[in-house]
């Protein structure tokens, strides 16, 4: 039996990390059984979530589980796709995970409110008097990260034209087409539907989020991936489930 370590459904999302999305989706369209467990991130083997354990081997990060469940389980998720639309579907995971992602970590842990509303409650386990030294802490760590992965250097407003620019983009290739490359979901449809839904996750007010509401297929295509991948949740970031 797979176990895929999760930080737990958070903000009305299956989890607040798209990365752990993208994975048990994954695990969903493979039709492999799977449970969840919470408690891993300290024993992390890249100290990032997701990683997951199948029968004692552990494989970290979402693209190199993807690739073992490929290899092991003989699992084909771009089944159907040409080496064109492989390659797109290549770059567009990449633009979400590599430039997206780090557009939307700084509106959820550095604008106050959101904030507030959001990652502060991942400290609420903490005792209080210790709280406020652990976020400084991990704030400033991520600030750092921020820095180094880039995205941190730009100003506010550089950041989120990058992220609209990466939405507009998603937006307009998925165009009227029920799922990103075709009328069937296939590997990159977990990818998407979690970055998505992501940012239209309605605990967060940023621009971002406004960009992507502009587009009513953007909506659309959330509702479908629920209504496919977690019917019992009935709606994701504010999209009901529809098929
Ligand atoms: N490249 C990794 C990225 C995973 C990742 O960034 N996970 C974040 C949450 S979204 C994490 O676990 N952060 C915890 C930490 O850095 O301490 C993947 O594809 O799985």
């Amino acid at each position: 039996m797979i176990t895929l370590h999760t930080f737990g459904p958070a903000f009305g999302l299956p989890d607040p990390s798209p990365f752990v999305t993208k994975v048990e989706v994954l695990l969903k369209m493979a039709g492999l059984p799977y449970r969840t467990d919470t408690t891993g991130l300290r024993g992390a083997p890249k100290g990032k979530l997701p990683y997951i354990d199948d029968d004692g081997e552990r494989v970290a990060d979402s693209t190199f589980i993807r690739w073992h469940l490929e290899n092991k389980y003989r699992i084909d998720f771009e089944k159907g796709l040409s080496p064109e639309q492989r390659a797109i579907a290549w770059a567009f995971e990449k633009m979400a995970e590599d430039n997206l992602y780090w557009a939307l970590v700084d509106a959820r842990w550095f604008d106050n409110a959101n904030f507030a509303k959001g990652p502060k409650k991942f400290f609420r386990k903490i005792p209080a008097p210790m709280r406020p030294f652990l976020i400084a802490f991990i704030r400033r760590q991520l600030t750092r990260t921020l820095n180094g992965q880039g995205m941190g250097r730009h100003k506010p407003a550089e950041i989120v034209a990058l992220g609209t620019r990466s939405i507009t983009a998603t937006a307009e290739f998925l165009g009227s087409k029920p799922f990103f490359i075709g009328s069937e979901p296939t590997g990159v449809d977990a990818t998407i539907f979690a970055f998505v839904a992501g940012t239209l996750c309605p605990r967060f007010d940023t621009p971002l989020r406004t960009e992507a509401e502009r587009h009513d297929n953007l909506r659309r295509y959330v509702g479908r991936m629920t209504a496919r991948y977690y019917p019992d949740l009935g709606e994701i970031a504010g999209c009901k489930a529809a098929a």
